[in-house]
């Protein structure tokens, strides 16, 4: 079959999951695999992944965590030792029950997530104060097996993610740790994506069941909706009483560990592409991107030698200065076309260099967020088009701030929140926090908590706004994925 060249024929606003199919596949992040729900994430998407892993292992290893690997089977009887735990996942649980011809004698799930492997270790790693903390981290695949419509990125029945599990001697420790992972995530977002996000705590109906407290980082997308980032639970003791996970402390007594779980999947590369991407294909914040700029030399019989040794000068100076430069000089497709498949692909920077810039010493550069260009001496361009791409990340970033913040509107009724969810706003509003009012709500809106803002406004003769009753905290909700 000839290569599908063609450019985005659907539009973003008019009939967004045509265009997401187009965008990710022209783009050439996914490819479609013979298993349902299962994808294949081409070298551009892996790209994104591992910028992701340089990025969040940094931090983390700076803050001390290490990283390991646990097996990918997990027996059933281990899986069943913390029931809040698998209670409700459990429809999701894919198993392994022959190996080669031979029936097993025990099952073996196919890890959905870790805590249960890792923590039956642990029991055995922990025995006094000294062994704590312990801080493991894994990056890994994972597999659920959903039932609902499955979307690349967004939900597959396999997904790559990290998982950092952590234990500590102390309710105040964990906390603290919980609450610090939650602001490395926000950090990666912002940095990383170029996407603010909502950090805050779930509600009692949303957060892990086998949980204290899980707090979230959410990201509003421009289809205006709500998608969760990242989480971070605070596991309490829940699962050092199922697995034994105790030390003696300094008076040599038996003590029970605290422990958390945090996590961040290929889901967020997902919300990145929705993020920022338009009617053109990808636009890829310049920090992930695996191409940051591409040289296009304008190609004349004429002229052809000194452009393209010029275009490979500029090449070398651009890598020199750390910038992630191709120079595409394939004379079989016309400088239009090519513009069209970087633009597509999601190249921040695209440099022109034809004989007449040659000329005037300089190259036309154009940004892909923008669309704008400018003519920059070739000598001042290293250092120019390191602005440029820091410029780029700063201003996804803003236009993804101001959207986010012109998107909250702030209610104490019942009425001012419906409307506001009818207009597509995530509303901030004084809760009681029950479970009958958010099913309610629910129910009639389609808007469901989010989580609430680690920083709150006075709640102060505030009324919940769905049931009149005490106010608990200041809540987003919003429609969500
Ligand atoms: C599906 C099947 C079995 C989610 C599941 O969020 C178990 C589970 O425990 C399950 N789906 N969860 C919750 C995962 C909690 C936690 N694990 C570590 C995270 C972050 C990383």
């Amino acid at each position: 079959m000839a290569k599908d060249t063609k450019g985005i024929t659907a539009k973003k606003a008019e009939n967004f999951s045509e265009w997401y199919t187009q965008v990710i596949q022209k783009a050439e992040l996914i490819e479609y695999s013979p298993v349902s729900g299962c994808y294949i994430l081409r070298p551009n998407a892996y790209h994104i992944w591992e910028k992701v892993q340089e990025f969040f292992n940094k931090l983390i290893k700076e803050h001390g965590v290490k990283n390991a690997y646990f097996p990918l089977f997990i027996p059933e009887s281990l899986l069943n030792k913390e029931e809040d735990h698998v209670e409700g996942f459990a429809p999701e649980v894919a198993w392994v029950e022959t190996g080669g011809k031979t029936k097993l004698k025990e099952r073996l799930a196919v890890r959905p997530t870790s805590e249960t492997i890792m923590y039956d270790a642990y029991s055995k790693w922990i025995r006094s104060h000294n062994d704590l903390p312990l801080k493991l981290n894994q990056w890994c695949n994972v597999v659920r097996w959903e039932f609902k419509h499955c979307t690349p990125f967004l939900r597959s029945r396999e997904f790559l993610w990290q998982e950092g599990h952590n234990v500590f001697a102390t309710e105040k420790e964990v906390q603290e740790d919980t609450l610090t992972i939650l602001d490395f995530y926000e950090k990666m977002f912002e940095e990383l994506y170029a996407i603010p996000t909502l950090k805050g705590r779930k509600s009692e109906s949303e957060k892990f069941a086998g949980a204290y407290s899980t707090y979230s980082v959410e990201i509003l997308l421009p289809n205006n909706k709500a998608i969760q980032g990242a989480t971070s639970h605070n596991l309490g003791q829940n699962f050092a009483k199922a697995f034994d996970i105790s030390f003696t402390d300094k008076d040599e007594k038996k003590q029970l560990a605290w422990q958390n779980s945090w996590g961040i999947s290929t889901r967020s590369i997902g919300a990145m592409i929705i993020m920022h991407s338009d009617d053109k294909g990808l636009v890829l914040p310049p920090r992930v991107a695996p191409v940051q700029a591409v040289i296009i030399p304008i190609i004349f019989e004429k002229t052809k030698e000194q452009v393209l040794k010029a275009a490979k000068k500029l090449q070398t100076a651009l890598k020199k200065s750390g910038i992630e430069v191709e120079l595409d000089a394939r004379e079989q497709y016309s400088p239009g076309w090519k513009f069209n498949q970087w633009e597509m692909k999601g190249t921040p920077l695209r440099i022109e260099l034809g004989p007449r810039d040659l000329e005037k010493d300089q190259a036309v550069v154009a940004r892909r967020d923008t669309g704008e260009k400018k003519a920059i001496p070739l000598k001042s361009l290293p250092n120019e088009a390191k602005n440029l791409l820091e410029d780029l990340h700063n201003s996804l970033l803003k236009k993804a701030k101001d959207y986010l913040s012109n998107s909250i509107v702030q209610v104490t009724t019942k009425k001012e929140a419906e409307k506001a969810i009818k207009e597509n706003k995530i509303i901030l509003a004084p809760w009681s926090g029950t479970e009958e009012s958010e099913k309610e709500f629910k129910e009639k809106t389609g808007a469901q908590s989010l989580n609430s803002p680690s920083k709150q406004p006075t709640l102060k003769d505030k009324k919940c706004f769905l049931t009149g009753k005490e106010a608990k905290y200041w809540f987003y909700f919003g429609k969500s994925y």
